[in-house]
């Protein structure tokens, strides 16, 4: 079963699929790309992926890219159970909004906060992209009222991809922790309670940490 996982080590979609991976016990032989050598651009990264995004898995030729697409197909294909993507189809369905909720709420917020500060030196951050990164954090912290995790009282892939993405979006725009305190709570349960996060999650977060603490210090 040879898995290949193009990826970057600070990239939260990169990272999510780290710890499914360490969650379902499977190793990825990792190739690692670096956005800043333009190395996605290249002819042959093209040619796997068209889109020209990290990560991308080839699962003994077949091709996959979108993190949460790699995750639900990953556990479909090697998870021992459902429990982090339920086949019960409402719960799957909460899931499946929360991963969407991360690719166009968190993660845009993200990359609209990120991308300008780490890649064209902007240090200033507009302010509607400051309310969208606060209308994101405000949203998590309804989705947490009287839950756990994101879709009920157990972590599922909805924790694993968000909790990337909002970690790092903590680095990138610093909020008062106090205002979101669902949302404070819920990511120290991650940390404490997601068996991998520590060795999958941390270590690419302290480099994406390093490169915008360079910016803004
Ligand atoms: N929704 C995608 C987002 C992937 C994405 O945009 N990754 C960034 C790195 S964090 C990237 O590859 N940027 C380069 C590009 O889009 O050209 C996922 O979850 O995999």
């Amino acid at each position: 079963m040879p898995l290949d996982l193009y990826c970057v080590d600070p990239s939260p979609p990169t990272r999510a699929v780290y710890l499914c991976l360490k969650i379902l016990g499977l190793e990825a032989n990792k190739k690692p790309i670096s956005l800043f050598k333009r190395e996605h651009l290249t002819p042959e990264y093209l040619k796997i992926n068209p889109q020209h995004t990290v990560p991308t898995l080839v699962d003994d030729g077949f091709v996959i890219w979108d993190s949460h697409a790699i995750c639900t197909y990953l556990i479909g294909k090697y998870g021992k159970d459902d429990s982090l993507y339920p086949k019960d189809l409402q719960k799957r369905a909460i899931i499946d909004q929360r991963l969407h909720f991360d690719t166009g709420m968190l993660f845009t917020s993200l990359f609209q906060i990120a991308y300008p500060l780490i890649f064209l030196k902007c240090k200033e951050i507009p302010k509607e992209k400051q309310q969208r990164a606060r209308d994101a954090y405000a949203m998590l912290e309804k989705f947490l009222d009287g839950n756990d995790y994101l879709a009920g009282n157990n972590y599922t892939l909805a924790d694993i991809c968000c909790v990337s993405t909002t970690t790092t979006l903590v680095e990138a725009f610093r909020v008062h922790a106090d205002d979101f305190p669902n949302v404070k709570a819920w990511i120290q349960r991650c940390k404490d309670n997601i068996p991998g996060y520590q060795e999958t999650i941390q270590p690419g977060l302290n480099i994406y940490k390093g490169l915008v603490d360079a910016e803004l210090n």
